[in-house]
This record gives C-alpha cells, sequence and structure tokens, in this order.
C-alpha cells in the first residue's frame, strides 16, 4: 500500500505518540518518505482519542500513517475514505481491519508486544522492503524508550537489530553502560545512569560523589578523560554493584558523540517529548543539530534534575502501602510531571519495594492521572497492570489501559480512593488466580 502511494505522488499524514518510541516510529517513517521525495505532515500527539480520530478524517490527505497508537480505534479507522496504515504495539481489540486499513501489531501474530517490538519497530516493518534497513536504528532507539533494549534485544528487536549491523550502520562493542561519558562529570554520569540500576548510585550526586570519592577518583572529571587503570578500577568497582553495567553497548559511528551511543539517543527524545518539546526530538531525527541539539541538552540536563528530584521525595516520603499494591501522590508541578518515570526507576533502584505494583498518581484539575508501573517477576505471578487499570478507570467513567508492565490511566479525582482499594483488589485477584 506505502509503495502505490510514493509512486502516486500521495501527501501522507503521521500521526505519532509523543514519547521516545514514538516520536521513533516517526521518524523512521519520515526519513523514509524524506529519502523517497514524498510529501508528508507529521503529528506527535500525548493519546489518540476518539474524537481526533473523526477529527482527522476530514482532512484532505491520501494515506493516514498512525505509529505507536491506533490499534484500539480499527472499527473507527475501518469507515475512513483513505488508505490507512497503523503500525502500533499496544494492546489490540477484536476488530478485524477492512481493506483500506494495514494493520502491524505483534500482538496479532502472538508476539509479546512489551519486549519483543516498539511501536518504532512497527513502523519500521512498513518501510522495510523500501529498502530502509539502514533506518533500523531508530527501532532500537524507540525500543530503549520503551525499556525494551535494556537486557538485550529479543524476539522481532533482535531481527530488527540484524538488519541494522548487516547494513553496517549500528555497531555492538562491549563497554560500560552509563551515560553521558563525554559530557557530564564523572559523579553525574553515574547519577544519571537508571538502567542498568546502581544502587545507592542512581538518582543520588552525593552517594555517585562518595563512592568515587573512596576509590581517590576525582568526581568533577569526565570519564573520557579518565587514565585506563582509573577506568578499569570503576569499572571492577560498579560490576561489583551490578554487573549489568558492563556489556553491550550499540552504536551509530557515523553520528556525531552526543548521538552515537542508541540507549543515550533514545533519553534525549525522551526528554524531549517529556517536556512538549516532541517536535524538537523529531527535527534532530530529521537531521537537525546545532541549536536544535543544544536546546534538546538543556531539556535532558532539566529532566534529570527533576528525576533526581523526585526520587529524593521517594526516598524521603516513601510510598503509601496496601495490600497488593503501594501508591504515590502528589499535587507538586515538578514531581507530577516525572511521576511514570520515578516509579519506574524507585523500583529498579530499590527505593521502592519491588513485590508491589507502583501506583503513581498526579493531580490534574478535576481529573488524576495515574501511571502504573509494575517488575517482570511481578508479571510472571499474574500481574497484568493494563487490564486492571483498564478495568478499574472504566468503572469509575475513565480510561485507562497499556502493558502488563507499565500501564496509564485518567479518572475524576473525587474517585481517588474507592479506585485504589478497586485496583488493590483486582492485583490481588491476579496474584491469587494465576
Ligand atoms: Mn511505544
Amino acid at each position: 500500500m506505502l509503495k502505490e502511494h510514493i509512486d502516486n505522488d500521495s501527501v501522507i499524514r503521521i500521526i505519532s505518540h509523543n514519547d521516545a518510541d514514538g516520536i521513533s516510529a516517526a521518524a523512521v517513517i519520515a526519513n523514509a518518505l524524506k529519502e523517497e521525495g514524498v510529501q508528508f505532515h507529521t503529528s506527535l500527539i500525548p493519546r489518540l482519542k476518539e474524537d481526533i480520530v473523526n477529527q482527522l478524517r476530514s482532512e484532505k490527505y491520501d494515506l493516514f500513517i498512525f505509529s505507536d497508537m491506533g490499534s484500539p480505534f480499527i472499527k473507527e479507522l475501518n469507515t475512513y475514505k483513505h488508505d490507512v496504515i497503523v503500525a502500533d504495539h499496544h494492546q489490540v481489540s477484536d476488530v478485524e481491519s477492512e481493506s483500506n486499513v494495514v494493520h502491524i501489531n505483534p500482538h496479532l501474530f502472538d508476539i509479546d508486544g512489551s519486549r519483543d517490538l516498539c511501536g518504532a519497530g512497527s513502523a519500521y516493518l512498513a518501510v522495510r522492503e523500501l529498502d530502509k534497513k539502514h533506518l533500523a536504528y531508530f527501532p532500537l532507539i524507540g525500543a530503549f524508550g520503551d525499556m525494551q533494549g535494556q537486557d538485550g534485544f529479543t524476539g522481532v528487536n533482535q531481527l530488527i537489530l540484524n538488519d541494522a549491523v548487516e547494513s553496517g550502520i549500528v555497531e555492538i562493542h562491549e563497554g560500560l553502560k552509563i551515560v553521558s561519558k563525554a559530557s557530564e562529570p564523572i559523579f553525574k554520569s553515574l547519577a544519571y545512569t537508571f538502567s542498568p540500576p546502581l544502587p545507592g548510585i542512581s538518582g543520588d550526586l552525593e552517594g555517585a560523589q562518595e563512592f568515587l570519592e573512596k576509590m581517590n577518583l576525582s568526581y568533577g572529571i569526565k570519564f573520557t578523560d579518565l587514565e585506563d587503570e582509573e577506568k578499569d578500577l570503576l569499572k571492577d568497582a560498579l560490576v561489583s554493584i551490578n554487573p549489568d553495567i558492563f556489556g553491550d553497548c550499540y552504536t551509530v559511528p557515523s553520528e556525531i558523540p552526543l548521538l552515537r551511543d542508541l540507549e543515550e539517543y533514545s533519553y534525549i527524545l525522551d526528554a524531549c517529548g517529556k517536556n512538549k518539546k516532541q517536535g524538537l526530538g523529531l527535527s534532530i531525527a530529521l537531521g537537525e543539530r546545532d541549536q536544535a541539539l543544544d536546546a534538546a541538552i538543556r531539556l535532558q540536563r532539566q529532566y534529570r534534575d527533576q528525576i533526581v528530584k523526585g526520587l529524593e521525595w521517594i526516598k524521603r516520603e516513601g510510598a503509601v502501602q496496601l495490600n497488593a499494591i503501594q501508591y504515590l501522590y502528589s499535587e507538586d508541578k515538578v514531581l507530577k510531571s516525572v511521576m511514570g518515570t520515578i516509579a519506574s526507576i524507585g523500583l529498579s533502584v530499590e527505593i521502592l519495594d519491588s513485590s508491589k505494583p507502583v501506583i503513581g498518581m498526579s493531580r490534574l484539575h478535576k481529573d488524576i492521572k495515574i501511571s502504573g508501573r509494575t517488575t517482570r517477576e511481578m508479571v510472571a505471578r499474574g500481574v497484568n497492570l493494563g487490564k486492571a487499570l483498564m478495568d478499574s478507570s472504566n468503572n469509575f467513567m475513565g480510561t485507562g489501559g497499556g502493558h502488563d508492565i507499565a500501564a496509564g490511566a485518567m479518572i475524576p479525582y473525587e474517585a481517588k480512593d474507592q479506585f485504589l482499594h478497586l485496583v488493590d483488589d483486582m492485583v490481588e485477584y491476579q496474584l491469587n488466580n494465576d
């Protein structure tokens, strides 16, 4: 379908999610179309809702591409007069697509969409046949954005990695997986490394300084400026905290240093999206540098500071414990903006009890935005947060859903306590009936 539209000089509408995966999804499609000389118009939005789907219907484009979103709206898209491609990896409904809709989603093939393929991966599959293997690094960036690459790539992600390596765009080499090695003083590189987690160091600037001082390493210089034997000393000390800190790094050697590491690239896009500057992220992915990149790095610094503040808050206040879940609630502007992120990191750096899913709640006027996070161990024991948040929010006239390990919802403020108890009961039920 896409090839036909390219041959017919169609103008294409891309709608994608505004997070790192969604920006990467838009980037892989937009770069492919740009190379083919096709005109397109892109919007990056926080979530697709029925009114947006109905509004888009009247726009005069020949083809609509929804990426990292769209699967729940196949029924509506079937009634479009236009051609539509949906490249998503979120849970699907049981409505089958009509002939005007191409639906790409791992769940349709019993592939795990929370682990083995991301939205950018589905988007890549839509353009791959146009001889676009050199763009295969974007789906890997998207996978990192959705926390799929951190323990190595599996499933379809692994096949995409093979494309990327075969085409020569991506190289794999072993190294220390700490962030901003060449751009931040080393104590910040360590404190801003959340994945893999370094308990006592991740998110803790003082902890990172003390750790370095104990080894007589000066914490104010950059990792890249350390002597080789100092690097080895640091590596051994970090490996004893978390062996995963040394392992495969995925790089694009032809990129500038700041964007060379795929995982770091995803964090820069993430910082853009979280600060509502997703367009900036996409322009970088389309090749803009200089001022665009400076602005993105500034956003990233600010965002990292916010995460550190959030983690300090969790350490100070702790989560409120219910039977099967725990929750965080805040009306503070900074904390609200990083709630989902600090819930995830709080679990991984062990300042939150990992045996209970975390429900992060941020008050937005009359509503509460919910970010639910749990661990792979809890999912293996039966927890499905996507289902729990969808069913419980629907009960209070809210909306929700997502993946088993990470999900979101929006509910009216008045329903807060009842909602929490319902989610608590549902998770307890999931654990007892697996
Ligand atoms: Mn995604």
